[in-house]
C-alpha cells in the first residue's frame, strides 16, 4: 500500500486497478453506467477496445483469458443478457488468465431500460460476485477478482451499480512493488510485452456434452471451494459487536490483500453527501425523528447489508450491528448464521430484487426483507431508515425534472418530423432517437431492447391487415444497427413481409447516446485512430435487400417524407441510410478526420519513389 490517495470514481477506480494489475485486454461495449471504464483504461495507457456488442466482447476476454492474460469485460447490465450464452458456458471452462466482467446495473433506470439486477446472473450462470461499496472496494475487488478467477480458473463477475460507478471516493492503490508491470524483462525484444503462451486442455474448454457434464461437476466444486474461502478469509467486515468496538474487521480483510477501507465514518460520510444525508445532520434537521431512534438501533437490531446498500444502512442505524460481505456468491452462509444467531431481529437491506433475502431463507437464517415498494428504485439513508422503523407513510414525490429532448439541430428530428407526418408506425430502437417517442414528435410506438426494432417491426409486417402494415418503419442507430440489427436485416431477407418493409438506419457517425463512442460503423477504434469501417449500404446489399438507399440527411433538395411515402407503397424489402453527424459530436469527428489525412499524407510522403 502506498501513502498516494486519490478521488476516483468507481468506474476509474476499476481501470486503475486493471492497469496496476497487468490486465492485458480490456474490452466491452459501451453503456450508462459502465462506459468510462475502459474509456479510462485506455487514457492511462491500458489496450481498450469497443466490441461490436456484450457477447462478442465477452467471447475476446475469454479467448484472451484462455491464452492465459489477465482480462477485462465491461458492459451495462443488460449487456450481460447478450452476452449470457458465452457466460453460461464459459463458467464451465477453466481460464487461465484472470476473467474479470464488469455488470453494472443501474437500479432507478438512470439510463436504461430496465432495473434488472444482476445478481440472479451469478447464481444461474454459477460465476463467483463480487460487489463493492465504494472506489476503494472497486479497485480492491478489480484485484480480487483476477486473483480469485485465476486460483480456479473462473471467470468472475464484479457488479457495480450507478452509485458506485459515478461517486468518487478515496481510493489507496497498491504499492508499485505490488503492481504487475505489462513490462516483463524476460520476454523477447520485440514487444516488450509478457508473453502469454497457448496451454492446450481439450477437455476444460471444448463445451461437447462429453466433456461439458465432467465440466459442470467441476464447477461445482469449484463454487464450493470458493464458498470456503469465502467464509474464512473472504472480504467481510462486521460492526456492532466487539470486533468493530476493537476497529476489527475480518481477518480476511486485514490478512488477505484485500479491501482495507472497512465501512467507517470516512467512507459513509463520501457517499451521504451525495445523497446530502449524514446521520448527525439528519437528526439535527429533523428532532422529531430522534425519537424513532430507539427503533432504528435496537439493541438486538442485526443487518445484513451488501454493496451501496451497506453504507446506508450505516448511515441510518449506525449503532445497529452490522454484516457486510464483499463476495456475495457464493455466500458465506456458515458466519452469516453465526450472526444471525446473535441477534433477534434480521434485516437484509439490498437493492433491488430480493435476492439475498431469499437465499438467506432457503438456507433456513430466518431474515426479514424490505417491503415491495422498495424493489423499485435506488435506496437512500432515508428510505433506509423506513425499512428499519416500518415506516409505511407515503414517500415524497421526487422533484420533476425538465423532460429530456432531441438537441436543437439534431439530425434525428427531420426524420421523426416526417415519420410523425406520414403516421407511420414506428418499431423503434435505444438511442438518443427514442426520444422521438416525445411531443413534438411522437413517433415511436414500440421500443424494447437494442436490436429489436427491426424484428418487432416485421413480425407487425407480417400479421397487420395490408394498409396498416405498409405505415410500419423500423428506425434503428448505426451503433445500434452494429450491436444486433444485423441478424434482424438477414430476417428481413430471408422471411419478407408480402408488404415488403422498410428498415432505416440513423447513421449519425457515434454512439450518441452514451457520450459519442466509436464503433464498427465509423471506421476509429476506441482512441479514435483510423480502422476499418463497415459500409451499410455494402452489407445491405450482400444480404439481399431490394432497395438499399444512401441518404445525406442535409441535403434539403430531396424530400425525406416523400421518399419514405414512395417507398411504402412499394412491395420491396428496403434500407434506407440517413447519414448526417450528430451535432454535437461533428466537431470532434471533423478533427479525427484531419488527423487521420495528415498521417495518411506522412505515410504516402514516406514511401520510397518507384
Ligand atoms: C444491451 C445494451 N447495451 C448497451 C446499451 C446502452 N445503449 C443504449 S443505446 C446505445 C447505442 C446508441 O447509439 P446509436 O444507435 O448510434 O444511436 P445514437 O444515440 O447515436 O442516436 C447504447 C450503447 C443498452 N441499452 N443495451
Ligand atoms: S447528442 Fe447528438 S444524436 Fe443525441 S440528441 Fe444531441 S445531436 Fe442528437
Amino acid at each position: 500500500m502506498t501513502e498516494e490517495r486519490l478521488l476516483l470514481s468507481g468506474d476509474d477506480a476499476v481501470a486503475l486497478a486493471a492497469l496496476h494489475a497487468g490486465v492485458r485486454l480490456g474490452t466491452g461495449y459501451p453503456g450508462t453506467p459502465s462506459t468510462e471504464i475502459l474509456e479510462t483504461f485506455d487514457r492511462l495507457g491500458g489496450h481498450a477496445q469497443w466490441a461490436p456488442n456484450e457477447k462478442v466482447a465477452l467471447e475476446v476476454g475469454i479467448g484472451s483469458a484462455f491464452a492465459g492474460a489477465r482480462t477485462l469485460v465491461t458492459m451495462k447490465h443488460v449487456g450481460l443478457n447478450v452476452a449470457a450464452d458465452a457466460l453460461f458456458t464459459a463458467t464451465y471452462t477453466d481460464v487461465d488468465g484472470g476473467l474479470v466482467i464488469i455488470s453494472a446495473d443501474d437500479p432507478g433506470m438512470a439510463s436504461s431500460q430496465n432495473e434488472q439486477d444482476n445478481r440472479h446472473f451469478a447464481r444461474a450462470a454459477g460465476a463467483p460476485m463480487l460487489e463493492p461499496i465504494d472506489s476503494q472496494q472497486a479497485y480492491d475487488y478489480t484485484w480480487l477478482a483476477l486473483e480469485i478467477g485465476e486460483r480456479w480458473k473462473i471467470p468472475v463477475i464484479l457488479r457495480l451499480t450507478t452509485r458506485v460507478c459515478h461517486a468518487k471516493t478515496v481510493v489507496r492503490p497498491r504499492g508499485v512493488e505490488q503492481r504487475r508491470s505489462l513490462e516483463d524483462p524476460e520476454t523477447p525484444p520485440e514487444n516488450g510485452k509478457t508473453e502469454h503462451r497457448f496451454r492446450r486442455d481439450i477437455p476444460a474448454r471444448v463445451m461437447i456434452p462429453a466433456f461439458a457434464k465432467p465440466a459442470h461437476h467441476r464447477l461445482r466444486q469449484k463454487l464450493a471451494e470458493i464458498a470456503a474461502w469465502n467464509e474464512a478469509e473472504g472480504p467481510m467486515q462486521e460492526y456492532g459487536s466487539e470486533a468493530r468496538d476493537q476497529g476489527g474487521d475480518h481477518p480476511g480483510e486485514q490478512g488477505g490483500r484485500l479491501g482495507r477501507a472497512p465501512i467507517g465514518h470516512q467512507a459513509a460520510g463520501a457517499i451521504g453527501n451525495q445523497t446530502g444525508l449524514d446521520a448527525g445532520k439528519q437528526a439535527e434537521a429533523q428532532p422529531d425523528k430522534q425519537a424513532a431512534a430507539d427503533v432504528l438501533d435496537p439493541p438486538k437490531l442485526g443487518i445484513i447489508a451488501t454493496g451501496v446498500a451497506a453504507i446506508h444502512a450505516r448511515e441510518a442505524a449506525p449503532k445497529a450491528r452490522q454484516l457486510t460481505f464483499g463476495l456475495t456468491y457464493p455466500l458465506p452462509l456458515a458466519r452469516i448464521r453465526a450472526f444471525a444467531n446473535q441477534v433477534e431481529r434480521l434485516l437484509v437491506i439490498e437493492e433491488g430484487d430480493p435476492v439475498l433475502v431469499d437465499d438467506l431463507n432457503a438456507a433456513g437464517i430466518k431474515a426479514e426483507g424490505k417491503p415491495m415498494r422498495y424493489r423499485f428504485g435506488e435506496l437512500n439513508v432515508e428510505r433506509v431508515r423506513r425499512i428499519i422503523a416500518g415506516d409505511d407513510s407515503p414517500e415524497p414525490e421526487p422533484a420533476k425534472g425538465k423532460p429530456p429532448e432531441l438537441c436543437q439541430g439534431c439530425s434525428h428530428r427531420t426524420v421523426f418530423e416526417a415519420l410523425r407526418d406520414l403516421n407511420c408506425i414506428v418499431a423503434g430502437d435505444i438511442g438518443c432517437y427514442t426520444l422521438g417517442v416525445l411531443p413534438p414528435f411522437s413517433a415511436m410506438d414500440t421500443c424494447v431492447c437494442m436490436g429489436a426494432s427491426i424484428g418487432v417491426g416485421l413480425g407487425m409486417r407480417h400479421v397487420l391487415p395490408e394498409a396498416e402494415a405498409r405505415r410500419v418503419v423500423s428506425v434503428i442507430g448505426d451503433s445500434t444497427f452494429v450491436h444486433s440489427g444485423l441478424t434482424g436485416l438477414a430476417e428481413m431477407v430471408y422471411n419478407p413481409p408480402p408488404t415488403g418493409h422498410l428498415v432505416l438506419i440513423l447513421d449519425n457517425g457515434t454512439t450518441a447516446m452514451t457520450g459519442q463512442q466509436e464503433h464498427p460503423g465509423t471506421g476509429r477504434s476506441l482512441d479514435h485512430s483510423p480502422t476499418h469501417q463497415l459500409d451499410f449500404a455494402g452489407i445491405g446489399q450482400a444480404m439481399g435487400v431490394q432497395s438499399v438507399v444512401l441518404v445525406d440527411g442535409s441535403d434539403k433538395s430531396v424530400s425525406l417524407e416523400e421518399r419514405i411515402a414512395t417507398q411504402l407503397a412499394r412491395n420491396e424489402t428496403a434500407l434506407f441510410i440517413v447519414r448526417q453527424p450528430c451535432v454535437l459530436a461533428a466537431p470532434k469527428i471533423r478533427l479525427y478526420e484531419k488527423a487521420a489525412a495528415g498521417e495518411r499524407e506522412r505515410q504516402c510522403a514516406a514511401l520510397p519513389e518507384i
